[in-house]
């Protein structure tokens, strides 16, 4: 594989040509009108415009990023994540034209997008899962019946959905026929599928998801959990690996437990396989993600290997160079991702130009970014602006490192969630583990947040007086400058 055309744009895009570039291959950015200038573009070897900025006019074309492939003699083409990072269509499509995909085969895409397939395939694996029902629902009184035998509240899930599109919490009977109805509805209109489940509801989970690593000689390996609990909207904002509550023998049984879930596919390349943990430390298989998850470096920190170069070399039919007792954990990472949006007004995206952009630096940080200062954020697609990683030996460590790296991380011109990072890592509930996939629910407001920063500000002027002070005492002006001084004084005392 000499050249790899990357299917995607901002932070991902460039980190994937970090990867493939310290690999001695040849890399092709594709890029949006609007991403003209974009540092993935500027870091490629050669760069092809897909067309105009609208994702479905570019990213999401699948004729234009084969095309753009063939027209450069890329043999390779790797997805990231999101766009067509999960689309079977695409995959086969890559793969017909003679271009190897980075990731897995079209049929593991396809069976783990539908949560009930997915259901299926892993059925015999003896993987615990919620108790519920493993086929689509369509006659209430069916669901009545199962409802009755299971106990409410139950969550209805759409099986085409994912990441929490498609989910209804159901807290009694009398309402099961009415969100059943919408659920098939909104199912429709949304995937183009109606289909529906029903499992009980895990009341406060916590949301553990496992690194799979499969090579296309049936070897697999785990690399071990992320705790991915803290999420809004079903939008994960803080990630950490290890999670501060799984002990050994927990964190063993998972990992068998994803490794299951990757050979019942016929997984090959990086995978992601997703689990509820509930307050007895059970745990529940949910879904797989087949495609490289946002949060990856974590898991990259405290095992050493880069998941992209694995990628490359599992799709270039290598096999893997570790077994599973290679692997162990060293030490904690904890990640925040940055987004420009104002969490002061209910997270609403915020577009501008960066006026500042400086990023902090030092041991143990790591910056995933896409922007660079003097950059419009433009409004089409997702508002991530980066992924600010801290590593270090242990836990207590690496979140006073982010609270230290979040101060240090200068950005103008777009407001951004930074400070909701920051309220994150000094909340006791996050700081003692002690938390699950309600935090943000539970604990965030943004009157909180506006205290947080009322305190800064009185903190930052604090010191601004104490300085003043300090060289005050010490203040020598030049003979010169006194009767420049005493005159202005007098002129201001007019
Ligand atoms: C659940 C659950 C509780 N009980 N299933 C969220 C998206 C997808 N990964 C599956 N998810 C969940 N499935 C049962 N039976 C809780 C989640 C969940 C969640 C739910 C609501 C709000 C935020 C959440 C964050 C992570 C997981």
């Amino acid at each position: 594989m000499k050249k790899i055309l990357i299917a995607n744009r901002g932070e991902i895009a460039l980190r994937v040509m970090k990867t493939a570039r310290k690999m001695g291959i040849k890399t092709v950015a594709v890029y949006s009108e609007i991403d003209r200038r974009s540092p993935h573009v500027k870091f490629a070897d050669e760069a092809v415009c897909l067309g105009p900025a609208p994702s479905n006019e570019s990213y999401l074309v699948i004729e234009k990023v084969i095309e753009a492939a063939k027209a450069t003699g890329a043999d390779g083409i790797h997805p990231g994540y999101g766009f067509l990072s999960e689309n079977a269509e695409f995959a086969q499509q890559v793969t017909d034209n003679g271009i190897t995909f980075i990731g897995p085969r079209p049929q593991a895409i396809k069976v783990m997008g539908n949560k009930l397939a997915a259901k299926e395939a892993v059925r015999g694996y003896k993987i615990p899962m919620v108790p519920g029902v493993e086929e689509a629902i369509t006659d209430v009184a069916v669901a009545k019946k199962i409802a009755a035998k299971i106990g409410f509240p139950i969550l209805i899930k759409a099986s085409a959905g994912g990441g929490g599109k498609g989910m209804r919490v159901v807290d009694s009977i009398e309402t099961l026929q009415e969100q059943m109805d919408r659920a098939i509805s909104e199912a429709e209109a949304a995937f183009g599928d109606g289909s529906v489940f029903i499992e009980k509801y895990v009341e406060s989970p916590r949301h553990i998801e496992i690194q799979i690593l499969a090579d296309s000689h049936d070897n697999v390996v785990h690399l071990f959990e992320r705790e991915c609990s803290v999420q809004r909207r079903h939008q994960k904002v803080v990630e950490e690996a290890p999670s501060s509550v799984l002990t050994p023998d927990i964190r063993k049984a998972m990992g068998e437990a994803a490794m299951k879930v990757a050979k019942a596919c016929d997984y090959v390349g990086a995978g992601t396989v997703e689990f509820l943990l509930d307050e007895k430390m059970n745990f529940y298989f949910l879904e797989m993600n087949t495609r490289l998850q946002v949060e990856h470096p974590v898991t990259e920190l405290i095992t050493g290997v880069d998941l992209v170069e694995q990628q490359i070399k599992v799709a270039r039919g290598e096999k893997l160079q570790f077994s599973q007792d290679d692997l162990s954990i060293n030490g904690h990472a904890l990640e925040v991702r940055v987004y420009a949006e104002d969490p002061l007004d209910n997270f609403m995206p915020s577009i501008g130009t960066l006026s500042t952009y400086k990023k902090p630096k030092g041991e143990g940080i790591r910056v995933d970014d896409g922007f660079e200062e003097g950059m419009e954020v433009p409004i089409h697609y997702d508002p991530m602006l980066s992924k600010l990683i801290t590593y270090g030996k242990n836990r207590e460590e690496v979140i006073q490192k982010m609270i230290d790296a979040i101060a240090d991380y200068k950005i103008e011109g777009v407001s951004t969630t930074l400070s909701f990072g920051k309220f994150v890592c000094e909340h006791e509930a996050f700081r003692s583990g002690n938390f699950d996939t309600h935090f943000v629910k539970h604990y965030y407001s943004p009157a909180k947040l506006r205290e947080q920063n009322a305190e800064e500000k009185r903190i930052a002027a604090l010191v601004g007086l104490k300085l003043f002070l300090e060289n005050q005492k010490e203040l020598k002006l030049p003979e010169s400058e006194v009767s420049n001084w005493q005159k202005n004084r007098a002129f201001q005392s007019d």
